[in-house]
């Protein structure tokens, strides 16, 4: 049961003693992985091998043609598209520009080993429908030419000189040229983000442009919307009057993870309420307002491996940046360095070694509370009382916590809990039992107010 399948066989040749290939005699049916390979008999001993799965790949139709264009009458070569299914009464071919709708699109190749279904391999079956051969040049990745097979049907091998990778293939007239390819990402020092860019950037982004439906070859008025090209690469004819008059095309491929969806950063006071009496800590120096934010991670592959989210004032993300890495699983962000009534604007975006997505954005977010604390007199005679008062705001109903650090005392201590009169204000009186300086702040959860001092005579 190895594989799933069955009925696979082969035979072995040997050689000088050794078992020098196996041929298939059997490709057997319903194998869902590679089953192992068991040589026996011949007498000899420690031969091993093992199986490739038999895989299907569709031909991706591509084609070059040469037409004339509308200005002058000049005969013009372009690539473009072939439909793979037609008929006598529909044209098979459909021409592109640089501006149409990317149509190339490839994915990095990160599996290692034989070729396996969704590895990135694509095979291009280039259609040639005119008269002049082209220099086809491929960047980013090099191709095989796998056979070309003419109109007549007959099928050629690629020419000796052209076995192996090549940058660079001679498409002939009237004949379809097959080429394998598999491109994989360089390894880099540093991250290069995807290419967005307006469809065609001689216009204004959000002018209606007419381009040529991929699908069906016909004129559409489309928006010039800016558009993601993944690392932007071409594939061009290299003769310089073809290339420079549009027979080139953009590929894309997709390395950067998908961007996250962030959601709406939120400020997020804990309004814990101590009991009176107990130990408090001391208060921050500068009060924090914790901002939480998440997202949720949009890529499969490629995989995250980092989110990098960044924190500014002003929503194009020019002046006061602060920046937060956390790792692929992480994807909450909460952030305690935020100033109460100052607005500030997140986003997030997700990367891995060599690139990274777009940024996901949130609204714009003012972490809200502030809390105020007075005392009636800042000295005062012993066993009078200290009138504390303060304000919160905004405020809705709720109660603060009031605490003190006695004379001659290293700790705090919870002395009240007041809710808040006449919607925003509290207030509370408080009896020294000592000479010496006393310190009392007030909090709502997380958000505190500053610290006042009151002398004992
Ligand atoms: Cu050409």
């Amino acid at each position: 049961m190895e594989g799933g399948g069955t009925g696979a066989a082969a035979t072995a040749t040997i050689a000088g003693g050794r078992v020098a290939g196996i041929r298939v005699t059997n490709q057997g049916a319903s194998y869902t992985s590679a089953p192992t390979v068991a040589i026996t008999g011949g007498g000899g001993a420690g031969a091993t091998g093992t199986a490739v799965l038999g895989l299907t790949i569709n031909l991706q139709p591509k084609a070059i043609q040469e037409l004339f264009e509308l200005d002058y009458g000049r005969m013009n070569a372009t690539l473009g598209v072939e439909l793979p299914f037609t008929n006598a009464g529909i044209q098979t071919t459909i021409p592109l520009g640089y501006i149409d709708p990317a149509t190339e699109t490839l994915t990095d190749s990160v599996t290692p080993g034989p070729v396996i279904a969704g590895d990135g391999t694509q095979i291009w079956k280039i259609t040639h429908n005119s008269v002049d051969t082209h220099a086809i040049h491929f960047h980013l990745f090099n191709v095989e030419v796998i056979n070309r097979v003419g109109w007549d049907g007959a099928i050629r091998p690629p020419d000796a000189n052209e076995l192996g990778w090549k940058e660079t293939v001679i498409m002939n007239p009237l004949e379809d040229c097959i080429v394998a390819l598999r491109p994989t990402a360089p390894s880099l020092p540093f991250k290069i983000g995807d290419s967005i860019r307006p469809l065609d950037p001689t216009m204004p982004v959000g002018a209606p442009i007419v381009v040529t439906n991929p699908a069906d070859g016909l004129p559409i008025t489309v928006t010039n919307a800016l558009t993601n090209f993944g690392w932007e690469f071409v594939w061009h004819c290299h003769l310089l009057g073809h290339e420079e008059n549009d027979m080139m095309r953009p590929m894309v491929f997709q390395v950067s993870p998908a961007a996250p969806a962030l959601a709406l950063a939120v400020a997020a006071p804990a309004p814990a309420l101590g009991a009176v009496g107990a130990a408090a800590a001391s208060p921050a120096a500068t009060p924090p307002l914790p901002i939480a934010l998440s997202w949720v991670n949009k890529a499969t592959v490629p995989k995250v491996t980092n989110f990098f989210i960044q924190r500014s004032i002003d929503s194009a993300f020019k002046s006061d940046i602060k920046s937060f890495n956390v790792g692929a699983n992480v994807t909450t962000l909460t952030d305690t360095t935020a100033l109460p009534y100052k607005t500030y604007y997140y986003r997030v975006r997700a990367e891995n070694n060599i690139s990274y997505s777009a940024w996901a954005t949130s609204n714009a977010v003012t972490p809200g509370m502030t809390l105020t604390i007075r005392a009636g007199a800042r000295t005062l005679r012993l066993h009078r009382f200290v009138t504390l008062s303060g304000s919160l705001s905004p405020a809705g109903g709720q109660t603060v916590a009031v605490y003190m650090k006695a004379p001659r005392s290293s700790r705090w201590v919870q002395i009240a809990n007041r809710a808040l009169t006449s919607g925003t204000s509290w207030k509370y009186s408080y009896r020294p039992a000592r000479r010496g300086t006393y310190r009392f702040y007030a909090a709502y959860g997380t958000v505190q107010s500053s610290v006042i001092s009151v002398g004992v005579r």
